[in-house]
């Protein structure tokens, strides 16, 4: 079973919700950004306060402060991990790069959740979080399309690219990537 791992896809492809799913399978380390920063939000602290209006309006956190919060958290983990939400451009994927190698903990397997952008919106739309107004999601999706969405070809280079049809039911979505895992 592999257990360095990291899902790749838009703004509510189900990156959040099926890697929660398979960290509690398999007690690994679930280590979402967006949910930290979200936390660091609601307790109002310093980096709190410099993310929040960034985050709300559908824009990414600076690569800097984004690398110390993974670095700070992987650290902790001696069992498996899995990253949500990270890396969202080249120079964060080169980042992380350098601390596996540090930590000697190589990126085994990295899931691509594939969904067509309308689906992707009524997700949103529906789940209503403060920076799901359709305006914020637009920008979200551009923001991927330009950075995100050139890591796909990063990881299929490295052969580590599974595609996952993520236009389906959450335990078709799943069993999938479980047969992946093993
Ligand atoms: P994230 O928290 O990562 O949010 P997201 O990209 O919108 O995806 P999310 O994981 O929430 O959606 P999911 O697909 O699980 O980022 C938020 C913000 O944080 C970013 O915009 C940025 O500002 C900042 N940030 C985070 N990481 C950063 C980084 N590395 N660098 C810089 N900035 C960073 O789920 C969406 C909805 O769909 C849910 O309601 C779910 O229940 C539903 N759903 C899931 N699967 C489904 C299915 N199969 N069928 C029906 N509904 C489904």
């Amino acid at each position: 079973m592999k257990k360095h791992l990291l899902f790749l896809g838009a703004p509510g492809a189900g990156k959040g919700t099926q890697a929660e799913l398979l960290s509690k399978n398999n007690s690994y380390l679930h280590l979402s950004t967006g949910e930290l920063l979200r936390k660091e939000i609601e307790m109002n602290t310093n980096l709190g306060k410099q993310v929040k209006d960034i985050m709300n309006r559908g824009e990414l956190v600076s690569d800097n402060l984004v690398l110390e919060i993974v670095k700070q958290n992987l650290d902790k983990s001696n069992k498996g991990w899995i990253l949500d939400g990270y890396p969202r451009n080249l120079s964060q994927a080169n980042s992380l790069d350098e601390v596996l190698n540090k930590i000697n903990q190589p990126l085994e397997l990295v899931f691509y959740l594939d969904i067509p952008e309308e689906v992707l919106i009524q997700r949103l739309l529906l789940r209503g979080r403060k920076d799901d107004n359709e305006e914020t999601i637009r920008t979200r999706l551009k923001i991927y399309r330009e950075t995100t969405e050139p890591l796909i070809e990063y990881y299929k280079d490295l052969s580590l690219l599974h595609y996952i049809n993520a236009d389906g039911d959450l335990k078709t979505i799943s069993s999938d990537i479980n047969r992946k895992m093993a």
